[in-house]
Order: C-alpha cells, then structure tokens, then sequence
C-alpha cells in the first residue's frame, strides 16, 4: 500500500514538473510573438526615431555655440528576445512580456557617443528640459564606475509618442558615453561581460586597468581642448 502511495506521488510530481515546463515554454512562447509583434517593434521604433532626432537638435544646438559636433555617432535598437531572456533570468525573473516591460529598462535603448565627457551632461542637461520627454531614472556609471571598469550615463526615459489619437509614454534607455568609453565597453562586453562570472574572472583585473586608462585619456583630452578654448 506504502510503495504504491510512494509511486502515485512521484507520478504526481513528474506531471507538475511536465505541466510547470510545458506552461514555461508557452510564456516564453508569447513572449518571444510580443517582442517580435507589430505593436510593441512599431512603438518602439516610433520612440526610438524621436530620441534620435531630439539628439540631432541638441546636437545643432550645442554645434551653435561650441562650433563643433557634439554628438559624434549614435545608435538605436530593440533588444534580442535571447537578450531578454538572458537578463529576466540573471534577475530571476519570470518569462513574461508584462514583466519585461515593467523591470527591463534597456528594452528599446539608444546609445549616443560623445566628443568629451563634459559634452555627455550637456546633452543630458537638453534632454531633461524636453517637454515630451520625462526623466525616470539617471545613473551615473561615470562619476561611480561599475566594479568592472564600466563607464557612461545612463537616462531612462520616458517619452511621449502619439499612437491611435493619444499620447503615449514609451520606456527607453538612453546611454551616454565618450569615443573611449564606447571602445572599452564594445571591447569589454565581446571579451568578458557576456561570459560566465568565473570564465571571465582570469581577465577582470586587467580591464579594470584598462578602464582607469581611458578615464584618465578622456580627462587628459578634455583638459587639452579647455586649454585650446580659452585661446
Ligand atoms: P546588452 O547586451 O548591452 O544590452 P538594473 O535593473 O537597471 O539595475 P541593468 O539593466 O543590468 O539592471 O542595468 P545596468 O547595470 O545599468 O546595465 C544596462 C546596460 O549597460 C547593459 O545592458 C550593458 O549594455 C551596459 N553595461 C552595464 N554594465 C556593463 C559592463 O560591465 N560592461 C559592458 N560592456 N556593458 C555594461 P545588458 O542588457 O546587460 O547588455
């Protein structure tokens, strides 16, 4: 009677396992069709052209008074569903589309690069006092590094899109960085951040290195061109 209590509650643990799966695949399913899906890719890019072009202005503006390019180079994407999976899970979260878009901030992100580091607030000054535009969160891996050497300004905004006759606030991550910060972060992010902790451990310190390196670059040029303003 005991052994076949024993089989009966093994069985049943096996088909919960089967049914937690099985309702697993089908978020991650669903998941997958929001992301790729007309609505969410169409708002996305809406918000992502209008961040591109608010960057263009601000460029055309600081261009006005300093007499040169601010903005150097800029990017926007929607994030890889693989991506968001990665990073639902590094967060131990589940795989569902409403919770991606409630605590993943970089789901549409834009990456601008900068000429010098003073030039990043200067843009992020403008940003803020765009009225179609609100500021949710601004975190400042310049002036606090990440542990790992990691360096640029990050704004997560809001910003206001029309879609079907009314006005919509759409999330996106706007990341500020130098020519130098970028070249760290690009190469930093193909050797290290995508590994395993302890695959990548052996080169930590070395990039830690590196990015003191480029700090003290992106001062060094700064300081060179406020010298050549006052002439
Ligand atoms: P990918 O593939 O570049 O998109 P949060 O909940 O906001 O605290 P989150 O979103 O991890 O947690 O925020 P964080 O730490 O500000 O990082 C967001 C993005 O910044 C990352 O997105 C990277 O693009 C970049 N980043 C942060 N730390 C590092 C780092 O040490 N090295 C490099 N190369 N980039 C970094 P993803 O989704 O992790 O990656």
């Amino acid at each position: 009677m005991n052994s076949y209590i024993t089989v009966r509650n093994s069985q049943r643990l096996i088909y919960r396992r089967i049914e937690d799966e099985r309702q697993k695949l089908k978020k991650q399913e669903l998941l997958k069709n929001m992301l790729a899906g007309s609505e969410f890719s169409l708002k996305g890019n809406c918000a992502i052209s209008l961040l591109l072009t608010k960057l263009d202005i601000i460029n055309t503006i600081l261009m006005m008074e300093s007499g040169r390019s601010v903005i150097q180079q800029k990017t926007g994407r929607l994030k890889e569903y693989d991506s968001v999976c990665k990073k639902l899970e590094k967060k131990g979260l589940d795989f569902d589309f409403a919770i991606a878009l409630e605590k993943i901030n970089d789901l549409i992100g834009v990456r601008a690069v900068c000429a010098y580091v003073d030039d990043i607030y200067r843009v992020a000054d403008l940003i803020e006092k765009q009225k179609d535009i609100k500021i949710i969160k601004k975190k400042d891996y310049i002036r606090e590094p990440k542990k790992s050497g990691y360096q640029s300004l990050h704004l997560i905004l809001e910003v206001a899109i029309a879609f079907q006759n009314e006005t919509q606030w759409i999330k996106i991550e706007l990341q500020l960085r130098t020519a130098a910060m970028d070249y760290w972060a690009n190469l930093d992010h193909q050797l290290r951040y995508k590994r395993g902790r302890k695959e990548a451990h052996v080169i930590d310190e070395e990039l830690q290195q590196c990015a003191a390196v480029i700090s003290s670059l992106d001062q060094k040029m700064l300081k060179i061109r406020k010298k050549i303003d006052k002439i």
